[in-house]
């Protein structure tokens, strides 16, 4: 029998990515990557994976990791340093500027993406030790107005339900949330018990998005109306008999106020109609439809919480679930769902500046009993600055000193680059990061502390359901890279507070937050996971993923509220009266559009790890802004142009798609592209930094702004072994591709300029096509048999077929034909053009689609059959039922996109 390398077993952890929290089993392969898969006792995902996170694997290359501690000498320049010394200069300005200006000048800005282990230290150290609460997380980017909505609501900040409820409903409502993109393993789940159940699903979005399936109702409001149609909702609940009385008489409170407002705001169908632009007969199928069916869960995600009035969107969703007692049942209730693999965790250690711990608040008996338990006599005692405020007081100059982990606050954050701007001031600018450039590093940060990554860490996340799973570790750290946890411990000691951080492991810490969550709590508070506070550190080890509350002594709960238990002080919850919604910005004559903004299936916001994966950069390569057709006829722009957009506080370029699944009067455009990886293409710059008056959460879909035709007179791409610097007159977008690295292009400059680019980093034998005349130029040197760079230029849309060159670029060994084919750019014998990958899993095209529907499949199963397409994760599946749907047999439209690209 042959000995099993014991650093190449099994390790089962979690997804890196979205809240749904996939349990995955990775083996290492002993040379720094490892397969991938789900893990099958996983209650989350039971074998599942998504397209992210089947690509895991493609992401863990070393090429962008930051490896060393590196601070920025008298010269302006980054340099190596040991731990200590990076430690000891970031301990000594922290203090000396608390020393000078007080708590108060100081900041950490957190992340969903930190471990609960990371979150907790941070969270200790500001609040309890430094004496600030200004400690915020790109969580109030995120869940805030849920947050907020749910402690309005219960008095806690409670999800209710768990996702077996969505297995056992009857009716699916989806609020402002593309689950089939954002939280694509739950909405497999949701598909089964479609098909098993019969469930029906309603899909409430100003976007016709790939989560609305053929048979579902579609509710496509104008945006930020979304409190008129629950107010409009209740009243029709209360109007037709389908009140539980007796739920709202027990356990509730504030009812009669809440109808009276809601009549007010939308009093009957037609009121609700106007009220959200939508036709009478959608409002009162929707409203039968929930009044009628008693298993509804009504899952709500970023439509919902990043809204000038988020917080009211979500009261108003919760009041129709408490008006009916539909909370907490099976199959029945208000879900949360969430975004980052620990948004919940952040919320449970308290990583908000509004909350201090263990889901406990600023007031006074919280904060003694805090201060008590980490003993910490200089405990903050008021609440800190939100984001969007924190970062206008570092603008101000009255935050001095500022430490990000994890992550990109200059892509981000609404106005982005008045956020760059204000980063500059920074008299220390910490961070801690995975890469050694994003667009958050390269503004100019002093001290760069290498963390250690995904794969490498190890601790505890929680998901949308509560249920905590652990990350292993199943590669060692590169470098010198640490656990978050580690660095801020040791820089907590060099400020003298030794004795609060005297942790030597991620159990450690999991155990003193455990031992918080159930201190002086008997019942008072949700969180409680008392009963892990004394797990060994082999028992931490080997936990299985579990749902809290796990309280000393009780049994394990997997839902709240049922029979009541709110955490307010006569336990019972409130209905919260929703303002009348008004969207805080106007469109104007000059700014007469929306922009509307969110993510795409294959990619995780800024890139820095999803933009490695050659898979995931198939689907979707380029930065690009979708119009409605009307729209783009109003505006002179054509799908696969380019277009200007622009608002009061920045300017982007994006190339154009034309579709009618986008309203009249918004844009759409993804927020995954930052300076980076593009060009003038980062969204956030666009964004308003308008805030909900409860959350502080902003508005990021919201934005009023106006659209202009911009034109390029080439277009192009680039392949290369080595990364390039593109010369600075383009617009591009940086792609990875197999075997190196590829960038996407549009220019006015002449075409001689590019050739002398090339001919500036590369050998002299370049086999070249040039027609400088045509507007045409392709070149191309090789290193043996194989591409090492190549450059197409074409006029307008006919630079060559990128996806063509690309496989001719994968490819180890050229043969003779080939070589001689490439620079025509064009498909050949053995190499058919498949177009933009639809299937990543499979690396499926749109053109193999496109044919095998002329060919007569007429499912998305008879694709699979013949394909595979859509059979593994199947986030595809719903464009495999577009193109259906779009494409008679040979339909040249459906090619268009795929040559423009
Ligand atoms: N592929 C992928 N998945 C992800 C992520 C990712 O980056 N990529 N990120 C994760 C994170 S952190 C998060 S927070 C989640 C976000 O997950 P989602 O919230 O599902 O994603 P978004 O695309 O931000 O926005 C959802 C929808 O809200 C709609 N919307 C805009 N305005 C309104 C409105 O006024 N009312 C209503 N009802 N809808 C509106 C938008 O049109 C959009 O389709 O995704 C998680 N999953
Ligand atoms: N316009 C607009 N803006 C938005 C949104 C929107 O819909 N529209 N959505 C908002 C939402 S919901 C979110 S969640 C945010 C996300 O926005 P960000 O959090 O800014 O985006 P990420 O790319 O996830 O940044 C994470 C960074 O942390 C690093 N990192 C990853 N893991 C670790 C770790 O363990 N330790 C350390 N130290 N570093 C690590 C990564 O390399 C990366 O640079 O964007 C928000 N901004
Ligand atoms: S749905 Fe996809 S991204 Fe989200 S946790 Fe599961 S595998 Fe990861
Ligand atoms: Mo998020």
């Amino acid at each position: 029998m042959t000995a099993i390398d014991p650093d190449l077993r099994t390790i089962s952890t979690t997804c890196a990515y979205c809240g749904v929290g996939c349990g995955i089993l990775a083996t290492p392969d002993g040379r720094g990557g490892a397969a991938i898969s789900g893990d099958p006792a996983h209650p989350a995902n039971f074998g599942r994976l998504c397209s992210k996170g089947s690509a895991l694997g493609e992401t863990l290359g070393l090429t962008n990791r930051l490896l060393y501690p590196m601070i920025r000498c008298g010269k302006g320049i980054m340099e190596r340093v040991a731990w200590s010394d990076a430690l000891d200069h970031v301990a000594h300005r922290f203090q000396h500027i608390i020393a000078r200006d007080g708590p108060g000048a100081v900041a950490f800005y957190l992340s969903g993406q930190l471990l609960t282990e990371d979150y907790y230290v941070a969270n200790k150290l500001m609040k309890g030790f430094i004496g600030s609460a200004n400690v915020d997380t790109n969580s109030r980017l995120c869940m805030a107005s849920s947050v907020a909505g749910h402690r309005r609501a219960f008095g806690a900040d409670t999800v209710p339900g768990c996702y077996e409820d969505l297995d056992e409903a009857d009716l699916l409502v989806l609020v402002g949330s593309n689950a089939a993109w954002c939280h694509p393993v739950l909405y497999q789940r949701m598909l089964v018990n479609k098909q098993q159940r019969g469930a029906r699903m309603i899909v409430i979005d100003p976007r016709r998005t790939d989560t609305v399936g053929d048979d579902d109702l579609f509710l496509g409001l104008k945006p930020g109306t979304d409190t008129a149609l629950f107010s409009g909702l209740l009243i029709y609940l209360a109007d037709n008999g389908a009140l539980d009385r007796d739920y709202i008489e027990r356990y509730t409170s504030g009812f009669d106020d809440a109808i009276a407002r809601a009549r007010n705001m939308a009093g009957s169908l037609s009121a609700t109609a106007l009220a959200t632009g939508l036709s009478e007969q959608d409002v009162a199928a929707f409203f039968q439809m929930f009044a009628s069916t008693e298993r509804v869960v009504t899952m709500y995600s970023q439509g919902v919480n990043q809204s000038a009035q988020g917080t009211d969107k979500v009261n108003a969703i919760v009041n129709c679930h408490l008006a009916t007692g539909r909370i907490g049942k099976p199959g029945a209730s208000p879900f949360s769902l969430t975004g980052q693999p620990n948004a919940m965790g952040g919320r449970e250690v308290g990583g908000l500046a509004n909350q201090l711990a263990a889901h406990m608040g600023f007031t006074p008996p919280d904060i003694d009993r805090v201060r008590r338990f980490w003993k910490a006599p200089r405990i903050a005692t008021h609440e800190g600055l939100k984001a969007v405020q924190m970062f206008e007081a570092i603008a101000r100059g009255e935050i001095k000193a500022l430490w990000v982990m994890g992550t990109n606050p200059a892509v981000s954050l609404p106005n982005a680059d008045g956020v760059r701007e204000a980063l500059k001031k920074l008299e220390l600018f910490v961070v801690s990061e995975n890469v050694i450039s994003n667009d958050t590093v390269d503004v100019g940060v002093h001290v760069l502390l290498p963390a250690q990554a995904w794969g490498e860490k190890s601790g505890t996340v929680t998901n949308s359901e509560r249920c905590i799973s652990r990350q292993r570790a199943f590669l060692s750290p590169p470098g010198e890279a640490k656990p978050d946890w580690w660095i801020m411990g040791e820089v907590a000691r060099r400020l003298g507070f030794g004795a609060g951080f005297d942790f030597h492991s991620a159990a450690d810490i999991f155990r003193e937050h455990a031992a918080l969550s159930a201190f002086e709590n008997e019942g008072a508070r949700d969180f409680d996971i008392g009963a892990l506070q004394s797990l060994s550190d082999s028992d931490f080890d080997a936990m299985v993923p579990v749902q809290w509350p796990v309280r000393q002594g009780n049994e394990p709960q997997a839902r709240f509220f049922a029979e009541g238990g709110f955490f307010a002080n006569d336990f019972k919850a409130r209905f919260v009266a929703p303002e009348i919604p008004a969207l805080r910005t106007e469109t104007t004559a000059a700014r007469p559009l929306r922009l509307n903004t969110g993510r795409i299936r294959d990619q995780w916001h800024t890139m820095t790890r999803t933009g490695e994966s050659p898979r995931l950069g198939q689907h979707l390569p380029e930065p690009f802004v979708e119009v409605h057709p009307d729209d783009a006829a109003r505006h002179g722009l054509a799908d696969g142009d380019f277009a200007r957009v622009t608002t009061d506080y920045g300017q982007c370029t994006l190339r154009v798609i034309v579709s009618e699944r986008q309203q009249r009067g918004m844009l759409f455009a993804p927020i995954h592209w930052s300076e980076a990886n593009a060009t003038g293409a980062r969204v956030g710059s666009l964004v308003a930094p308008i805030t909900d008056p409860f959350s502080g959460q902003p508005e990021n879909k919201a934005t009023p702004a106006s659209i202009t035709p911009y034109e390029y007179v080439f277009r192009g791409f680039a392949l290369s072994r080595k990364p390039l610097a593109l010369p600075e007159h383009a617009w591009s977008a940086r792609v990875a591709v197999s075997g190196g690295h590829g960038y996407l292009f549009a220019d006015n400059a002449d075409l001689a300029g590019w050739q002398s680019w090339l001919k500036s980093f590369t050998t002299d034998d370049l086999a070249e096509y040039k027609d400088f005349g045509g507007g045409v130029y392709r070149a191309a040197c090789f290193s043996g048999d194989r591409i090492e760079t190549c450059l197409f230029i074409g006029p307008a849309r006919d630079a060559g077929d990128w996806n063509v060159v690309k496989g001719l670029f994968a490819a180890d060994t050229l043969g003779t034909d080939q070589r001689r084919m490439l620079l025509s750019g064009k498909s050949m014998d053995g190499l058919a053009n498949a177009g933009p990958i639809v299937c990543a899993c499979f690396g499926v095209g749109r053109n193999t689609i496109c044919d095998t529907i002329a060919g007569g499949a007429r499912s998305a199963a008879d694709i699979g059959a013949r394909l595979k397409a859509g059979t593994n994760c199947g986030s595809c599946i719903p464009e495999l039922k577009r193109l259906i749907a779009q494409a008679g047999p040979g339909d040249p439209a459906q090619r268009k996109l795929a040559a423009a690209n």
